[in-house]
């Protein structure tokens, strides 16, 4: 493949914003190499500036579950956007999107719309704080919930389960009310209550499904016991399903968990490709947000008209298609079959997982149920795998640590030629 123009726009990028992108994981830091820019998108294909196609995997890290310039997608957005871009003012769509979530989502009475995940997630952890009036909260190692201060924590010294800052700029102050605890492990959990009391944690805050550490599924009795742990000391159970919400199942996490949490992050799909983010939950601690109560929030696109729009239309084709999400899955798990097929005959190992479109393989010989055991993966091979596929045409997630998506538009052929790819990759890589 020849580059030529994604190298110079990749130059011409870095005189001018950081690092050349808006969001690290895009500079290809962890994989190498200079990362296409991006002409368009077409159904279930990228096509770069030098006019290489790739078959995306990524799917703008999960929202683009129709796969690009999906027709009515598109057609939603236009006739909103010409009806004026955004008014600061209250719209029938904002009513019809969120009527949408409550009806699809048991533990959401009511839900609040902001531009992105971490807006989110930062403003459900206030929520979770004002309505316990507790300042602690607890975390696990390998989830990412976007980059508000509280939350860019990593583990404290020795044994201490609070947090210390994990990029600087962020006060200590914030970050010594954050607890850590490890995925997949409530002794872990029943330390930080025992550390800190349990009486002063407003909240935990767990991705029910893990896409930030590579795809990490929580057992169900671990979340089971996080749900009785929150009952036994009047803590809030956050469910953060920026990523798995409408990925994993039509009611995210919480179609595959019988555990019920007591907020909800969404982001993402809801959006359709267009920037928006919510939080949702039980009216009695909705009801604690600004205007009506104390606990404070805002946001001047929040609710914009044309992003409802997207994610309106989005979320009406999945309900339309309760089929969807079955054959998702069956595209999911036949690729990362094909992928470990692929592997183990060259000797390599690989460990591979499947939750709804979501799909993920480690280059590591033990089964993943933490994020210390996808730190032990290979990340030089699996450099070497995604550089090679880039090359096949084919745009897998960036970083070992990421989950990759099926979209509706992918065919059984796209499958088949990404398997035929890989089989080639793990041959040289081997
Ligand atoms: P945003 O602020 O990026 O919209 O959402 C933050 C967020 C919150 N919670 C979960 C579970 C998330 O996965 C995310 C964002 N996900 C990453 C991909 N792993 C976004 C990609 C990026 O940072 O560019």
């Amino acid at each position: 493949m020849i580059h030529d123009k994604s190298i110079a726009a990749y130059e011409a990028a870095k005189e001018v914003i950081p690092g050349g992108v808006d969001s690290p994981v895009r500079a290809f830091k962890s994989v190498g190499g200079v990362p296409p820019f991006i002409e368009r998108g077409e159904g279930a294909y990228l096509i770069d500036i030098d006019g290489n196609r790739y078959i995306d995997y990524v799917q703008s890290w999960g929202p683009l579950i129709f796969g690009h310039c999906d027709a009515q997608i598109e057609a939603a957005v236009l006739e909103s956007a010409k009806k004026g871009l955004s008014f600061g003012a209250p719209t029938t769509v904002e009513t019809e999107l969120a009527s949408e979530i409550v009806e699809l989502f048991d533990a959401i009475d009511k839900v609040r719309f902001v531009s992105s995940g971490t807006e989110a997630v930062m403003s459900a952890i206030r929520l979770a704080r004002g309505f316990t009036g507790r300042d602690n909260i607890v975390k696990f190692e390998g989830c990412y919930h976007g980059h508000s201060d509280s939350l860019l924590v990593q583990a404290g010294s020795g044994a201490v389960t609070f947090g210390t800052p994990s990029s600087p700029g962020v006060p200590a102050d914030l970050t010594k009310h954050t607890l850590l605890a490890k995925y997949n492990d409530l002794a872990s959990v029943e330390k930080c209550f025992a550390d800190a009391g349990g009486e002063t944690i407003a909240c935990i805050i767990i991705e029910p499904i893990a896409g930030n550490m590579g795809l990490v599924p929580a057992e169900e009795r671990f979340l089971e016991g996080l749900r009785a742990l929150c009952d036994q000391h009047g803590t809030l159970l956050i469910f953060d399903e920026v990523m798995s919400g409408f990925r994993a199942s039509l009611k995210g996490a919480q179609g595959i968990t019988s555990v019920t949490p007591d907020l909800v992050t969404l982001g993402k799909v809801i959006g359709g490709g267009m920037p928006v983010g919510a939080f949702g939950g039980r009216e009695e601690i909705m009801n604690r947000l600004s205007p009506d109560g104390p606990v404070y929030q805002a946001g001047t696109l929040s609710g914009n008209p044309v992003a409802m729009s997207a994610g309106l239309a989005s979320l009406r084709k999945l309900k339309n298609q309760p089929s969807l999400y079955r054959e998702l899955e069956q595209k999911a798990t036949r690729l990362v079959e094909g992928f470990k097929a692929g592997a183990e005959h060259f000797g390599i190992p690989l460990q591979v997982d499947v939750r709804g479109s979501m799909f993920g393989f480690f280059f590591n010989d033990k089964e993943v149920k933490n994020f210390d055991d996808a730190l032990a993966s290979d990340t030089e091979r699996f450099a070497a795998f995604h550089r090679g596929m880039l090359e096949s045409g084919v745009y897998l997630a960036c970083s070992q640590f990421e989950t990759g998506f099926i979209c509706s538009v992918m065919d059984d052929a796209m499958i088949s030629e990404t398997i035929d790819k890989a089989f080639q990759v793990f041959k040289e890589i081997a």
